[in-house]
């Protein structure tokens, strides 16, 4: 198997969830803006979408989208505990969060990556965002996780995108619960070592 990654996108919670279910995989890194791989490969010949992250299968099979990666991996492993077994409503339930994850908070911090942002734009886009952090800090009040007590694959999503919080300035001090969130999921073995393999920490 190995994971197309760009160090510190969406493409870090596919690689978190290979650490936590202890696969055996390979890595390669992704110029976005040229669309060519680490051995120098035309990008869009493996993603034709052009963005990370893609997983290659070992029977040559490419699969593409955050959300329906990372269920691909907990299902080949169930015994990881990653996601509840597919047909059940806590399946469902995992499915509702990994879809507000992907809609509502990674596409909405989508614009304040774009430099051509405005202010009055970037303004709109944070009070958006801010609505969505209010609804996550809410449902996170007294619970370590997503789903509950047990960390699964949407965790790793969402951990995934509220991390880009520094980097886009977007100050998380009025949501304290998702500051304790961060702290408690960067905690991790298998999200320390996901960080060091893409340079992100010593
Ligand atoms: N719907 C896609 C979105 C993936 C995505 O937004 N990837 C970004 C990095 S976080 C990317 O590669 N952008 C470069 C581009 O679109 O050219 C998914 O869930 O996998």
């Amino acid at each position: 198997m190995k994971l197309y990654f760009a160090a510190g996108a969406c493409s870090m919670a596919p690689h978190i969830v290979l650490r936590e279910a202890a696969y055996t995989f390979d890595l390669e890194s992704v110029d976005l803006a040229k669309k060519q791989t680490a051995s120098g490969e035309n990008y869009t010949n493996i993603n034709p979408k052009g963005y990370v992250p893609a997983l290659r299968l070992d029977n040559g099979e490419i699969l593409t989208e955050v959300a329906v990666i990372i269920q691909y991996l907990a299902d080949q492993k169930p015994e990881s505990g990653l996601a509840p077994k597919a047909g059940t409503m806590e399946r469902y339930r995992l499915m509702e969060w990994l879809n507000f994850v992907s809609s509502e908070i990674h596409k909405q911090f989508g614009p304040l990556f774009n430099p051509k942002i405005t202010v009055e734009w970037r303004e709109n886009q944070l009070a958006l965002l801010g609505r969505r952090l209010d609804y996550l800090s809410e449902r996170l009040n007294g619970k370590p996780y997503l789903m509950g007590d047990r960390f699964t694959v949407a965790d790793a999503y969402l951990f995934t995108v509220l991390n880009w919080s520094p980097m886009l300035k977007v100050d998380l001090g009025k949501w304290p619960k998702l500051q304790d969130y961060i702290t408690r999921i960067s905690s991790r073995p298998a999200v320390k070592e996901t960080m060091k393999a893409e340079g992100l920490l010593q």
